[in-house]
């Protein structure tokens, strides 16, 4: 039997390699030099696609492929993959929630908790041999009198949240509605939440919508005790906003696991010891990424047995295969 053509657009974890050899003819993107003047035989034949986001797989690429069928993400979020058109053209997109909301929730618990207690520059304090000639100095910043809004109350913002509750500090969100059953204090005004509050903690996708939503306005109204976490997209932040801000005091501090341009950092935030800086590691344990792995899999297989995709996104909702 011919297996159907798969195309792979840069490593992949073993697991999901392993199962896409088995049933797929993989094509790798690498190998066939540019992605976007790949020879008609080899388009012709290729009905799904796996990436991990290390190539756009935007609506010139999908158009090239005629008999693509599926694109399996490896991640929560697929900014790379223009879904929406994917959507208006038939072709299914499916990502990995679920699996990660945990992981990522823990480590943005410990990227604020990091930031505020400037844990990191007190650990490097220690390896430097510093501390028999003094004590690492009192912090400026604590969680105990800190109020948090949170930028995209969805599965992981809820996780966080509940995390935070633990921690007895007051939790606002900010979102388009009111969510039934939540607890926390809701504002539908960006700057309304960051007006009342000192630490913002942005889980949000990079969208069009998401794009600079923490600029200078914000940053100014968070004020010059604000903290901001970002563990969802680098894109929400404007980034050399950011730097101005942090560099005039007109915010405190910043606790980055993602980037606007990664995985470049400008110096200007690797000078500022204060902050936390994190690359990328949200959802990056062996447990975690084995089981975002194990769904990539899911899906493409449930694409060749003909069964419906666990976790399509909601732009391309699935309608059978024909
Ligand atoms: C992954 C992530 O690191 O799920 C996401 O959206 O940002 C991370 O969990 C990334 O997608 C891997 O390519």
């Amino acid at each position: 039997m011919i297996k159907p053509g798969l195309l792979q657009t840069g490593p992949l974890l073993p697991i999901i390699e392993r199962a896409i050899g088995d049933t797929f003819t993989v094509r790798r993107v690498w190998e066939l030099g540019e992605a976007n003047a790949i020879k008609p035989e080899i388009a012709n034949s290729i009905e799904a696609v796996a990436t991990g986001g290390q190539i756009r797989v935007d609506a010139t690429l999908m158009r090239s492929l005629p008999n693509l069928r599926i694109v399996a993400n490896f991640g929560v979020g697929y900014d790379s993959v223009d879904a929406a058109w994917a959507g208006q053209n038939g072709i299914v997109v499916t990502n990995t929630p679920d699996v990660l909301t945990e992981e990522v929730a823990d480590t943005t618990l410990g990227l604020l908790l990091m930031t505020v207690r400037e844990l990191g520059a007190a650990e490097r304090h220690l390896r430097e041999g510093k501390w028999p000639a003094g004590n690492y100095p009192l912090t400026p910043m604590t969680l105990r009198t800190r109020s948090v809004g949170i930028l995209g109350l969805g599965r992981i913002g809820k996780a966080i949240a509940h995390r935070l509750e633990a921690f007895g500090v007051p939790i606002s969100y900010f979102g388009r509605r009111k969510q039934p059953d939540v607890p926390y204090t809701f504002y539908d005004s960006l700057t309304g939440m960051a007006e009342a509050v000192d630490t913002l903690v942005s889980v949000l996708p990079g969208t069009e919508q998401t794009h600079h939503l923490i600029n200078m306005d914000i940053m100014r109204a968070l004020g010059p005790n604000g903290v901001v976490i970002n563990i969802g997209r680098g894109s929400v932040i404007d980034e050399a906003a950011l730097i101005e801000a942090l560099q005039h005091g007109v915010i405190l501090s910043a606790g980055l696991d993602v980037f606007e341009f990664e995985p470049e950092v400008p110096d200007e935030l690797i000078a500022m010891e204060r902050l936390t800086l994190l690359p990328h590691v949200g959802s990056a344990s062996v447990h975690t990424r084995d089981g975002m792995g194990q769904l990539v899999v899911d899906n493409l297989l449930a694409y060749t047995g003909n069964q419906p995709p666990p976790t399509p996104v909601p732009e391309t909702p699935f309608n059978g295969w024909d």
